[in-house]
This record gives C-alpha cells, structure tokens and sequence, in this order.
C-alpha cells in the first residue's frame, strides 16, 4: 500500500484529523485528568482546559474505571462513535496513572477504538514510549509560540520537576519540551496534530513561524483555534479585555498558512466531556448519574456493520460530488461564500430554525471548498426570543450570499432577502447544491 494510502486509512474513521470524516463519525472526551502543570493565561482552572475545549464548561470528573465504562456504554450506543480523546479537564499527562489506565482499561474492552490525546506538550517527551505501546496513533500538542518571550505573555508560569518556573523562562523550557515531544511523535510515527490559540496582538502575527517550524518538525494537522474571552471567565486575559479574533481575522491567518500544510477549519473547540459529531453536543445525554445507569451493549460487529454502512453512503457522496462537480468551470468568477445548514452526512439537511450553527464553504470557479463554521443562536425558540436571535445570525453569516436549508418558514426568508443573502432549499448532497446556487448567482451577476 502507498504510504499516502496508508496514511489516509489511519485518519478515514478520526472526525478532527480528517474534515471529510467529521460528517460521519462521532468522538468522545472522558474527563480523567483534573491536575495541570502549567498556567496559562485564558485559563480559569475552575474549569476545563481552554486548549482543547471551550472556555467556561465544567465536565463531571471520572475515574479510569467510569470513563471505560461511559467508552463502552456510548460505543453501543452510538456506534459511529470511533474515537475516545483525554483533553483535560487538566493537562492528560500531568495525571499520567489515570490517563494511561483509562486508555488501557478501553483498548483491552474494545479494540476498534482509536486513542487519542491532548496535552501542552510539557511532560510528553517523558510518555512517547508508553504512548507507543498503547496504540495511541494521535497526539494533539497546543503550541502558541515558538519564541519565548512571546510565550511569557501567554504562560505566567510553569511548573517543571518539583520547581515552578516563571517569565521567559519558564515559557522556553515549555518551548524546548514541546518541540522535543513534536520530534519524539514523529520519530516514533505517531500523528501529531498542533493546536494553537491565536491571540490578537500577542501571537497573531507569529503563528505563520509556528506553523513553518511545526511542520518542519514533520506535524500533520495545524489547527489554529480564536481566543474566546469574556470577562465572567475569569481568566486573565478576559479580566484585562484581551479579545479574541474576529472569524475573518482567523481566516486569514489560517490562509496564511495553508499554502505550508493542511489547516484544521472545523473544530468546535469541545467539552472535556463531549460527545457526538463535532458540530453536536450530546454529553447531557451521558451524564455520570446517567451512563452509571446504563449497562454497556458494545458489539463489534454490530460497528463493523455500521462503518461498512458509513463507507459505503461516503462513496456514494464521492461519486454524487464528483458529478456535480464535473466539467463545471465557470472562468474569472468571483469567490463568494455559503452558510450550510446539515445534521452531518454530507448533506444540506437541517432546517434553518434548528441550525445551532452554519457551516460556511467557500464556491468559486467549480470548487467547493470548506472554510469554517459558526455558531448562532437557534432561532426556533418556542417562539421566545426570535428577533434578537435573527439579529445574531445575522451577524455571523453577513458575509454569505446564500444560506443552504432543507426547509426556512416564510418570515425569516424575508428578512434574510432585505439583507441581500439568498435561501436555497434543498435536501441534498453540499457541494450540489451550492454549486447550483452559484451557477445561478454567476448568471445573475453577467445580466
Ligand atoms: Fe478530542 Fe482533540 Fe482528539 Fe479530537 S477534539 S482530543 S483531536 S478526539 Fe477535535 Fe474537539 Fe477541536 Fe479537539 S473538535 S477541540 S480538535
Ligand atoms: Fe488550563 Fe489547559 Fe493551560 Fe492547563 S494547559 S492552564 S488546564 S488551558
């Protein structure tokens, strides 16, 4: 098998590590791991680590034991469910014993599981053996600068075999770890993604140097995720007012990189406890009082069934794309973007009033491409509240020229038409039908 076949087998069923996968498959968080080793300064540690999930959610901590038990519950529950992360709600490896027992207590009760971490790369150099022998094939490090004294701006402190360690200091040696652990990961053919919060005024600019070095240093995936700070976080940076950046700020910087290696546009910054696609969030359903209810129906087969079912729907979406897109070259056109409203599968499928948030593509010539997604507030509210939510979607799709939906009630149409955003409804594979919005916007624009 070529190497890049192989490369692709190993990501195909990881919904962060391949986009076209995160339609389709659904990963898990087990909160295992409450210590963390450093500070960072969006951080409240009142709640889970800002690194890889939301700011100001607090997950339900469990024991190894609860966690494989929660793995083996939602594993037959929801059996596109294929991956189990450890993102906090401290650092994974400053709780070593916990977070390593949990990965065993799965990968012995159910092997089809990818593994998979996250950490600020502090203490990872210490665990890539025994990350080796756990089969964990995907290592998330948070990398915000590769220069120190722009990491003191970030990182107050770091705290570092029994010592803590301040200012420029303590960021190089936090430095010097992280790429030690990036080099050790690719040594040891472990796929490495990188993470990065990008911080208006502090590391904006230089995230295009850590991009360059990261993937020197052979990552796979960058994903480069906003700042949120807001002052009832109670980190310090929301308590000073540093902002995060606007969605076209980030979208530049992530175009500035793109040109160097692949460029995460889809993550939802999720829940140390999430459940679900990425763009759902189902972890209240399997909440502790919950799932310590419920007694676990895990069936391989039963998956393995499912995934040949999955497959099998995604080369139908490949063939389906591939046909719209064909032989549809529209010369000197501009690019414009559409906001997508889907439950997963590929497809243009949700109905405007429950869409919690729009996936945004990007249409030009005959490419689709996707580019991001953002949140709203649902407008179907019981009828409570629509105005004010309309005004937020609004916002967050102004740039859009026309919004994909199975179905929108007559008011809201109206208004999107005063704003300029055409809707198109559809129940439909994305590509197609934004294709066939932009075929008719193209025609428009030329009368
Ligand atoms: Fe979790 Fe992270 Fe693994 Fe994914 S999340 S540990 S790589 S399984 Fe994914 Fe969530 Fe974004 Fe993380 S959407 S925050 S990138
Ligand atoms: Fe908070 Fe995570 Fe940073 Fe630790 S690594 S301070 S838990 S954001």
């Amino acid at each position: 098998m070529e190497r890049d076949e192989k490369l692709q087998e190993r990501i195909a069923k990881h919904p962060c590590y391949s986009e076209d996968a995160h339609h389709h498959y659904a990963r898990m968080h087990v909160a295992v791991a409450p210590a963390c080793n450093i500070q960072c300064n969006y951080c409240n540690r009142k709640y889970d680590c800002a690194n890889e999930s939301r700011p100001g959610v607090v997950s339900e901590l469990l024991t190894p034991e609860e966690a494989a038990h929660k793995a083996l519950v939602i594993g037959g529950k929801i059996p596109q469910m294929t991956v189990v992360g450890i993102a906090g709600p401290g650092d994974p490896l400053a709780n070593p014993e916990k977070t390593f027992r949990t990965f065993e207590l799965i990968a012995a009760q159910a092997p089809d599981i990818k593994l998979c971490l996250s950490t600020n790369g502090l203490m990872l150099p210490d665990y890539i053996d025994r990350i080796k022998q756990l089969n964990i094939d995907h290592v998330t490090i948070t990398i915000n600068m590769v220069d120190p004294e722009i990491g003191a701006l970030i990182y107050p402190w770091v705290h570092y075999r029994r010592k803590r360690y301040t200012g420029i200091e303590g960021a190089r040696i936090l430095h010097e770890r992280q790429m030690e652990g990036l080099q050790a990961l690719k040594d040891a053919d472990i796929l490495c993604k990188v993470n990065s919060v990008m911080i208006p005024g502090i590391n904006d600019h230089h995230l295009v140097e850590v991009n360059r070095v990261i993937r020197e240093k052979g990552a796979f995936l960058h994903n480069i995720m906003p700042l949120i700070s807001a002052p009832e976080h109670g980190t310090h940076f929301g308590l000073t007012g540093q902002r995060g950046p606007t969605p076209k700020e980030l979208k530049e910087v992530q175009d500035n990189c793109s040109g160097n290696m692949k460029m995460m546009r889809h993550c939802r910054q999720c829940r140390a406890d999430a459940v679900g696609l990425l763009g759902e969030d189902r972890s209240q359903e399997f909440s502790k009082e919950k799932f310590l209810e419920m007694a676990p129906e895990y069936d391989m087969e039963q998956r393995a069934t499912v995934h040949e079912g999955i497959e099998k729907f995604k080369e139908e979406l490949k063939v389906a794309k591939d046909k719209a897109l064909a032989g549809k070259k529209i010369a000197n056109s501009p690019k414009v973007l559409v906001a997508v409203a889907t439950k997963g599968g590929g497809l243009v499928n949700q109905h405007f009033g429950h869409a919690k948030e729009f996936q945004i593509y990007e249409v030009g010539g005959n490419e689709v491409r996707f580019v991001g997604h953002r949140k709203i507030d649902q407008y179907c509210q019981g009828g409570y509240s629509e105005e004010a939510s309309f005004e937020h979607i609004m916002k967050a799709i102004a740039d859009c020229k026309a919004v994909l939906v199975s179905k929108i009630g007559n008011c809201p149409q109206e208004k999107l038409q005063e704003a300029g955003i055409k809707t198109v409804e559809a129940y439909d594979v994305i590509e197609k039908v934004a294709l066939e919005f932009y075929e008719q916007y193209v025609k428009e624009l030329g009368n």
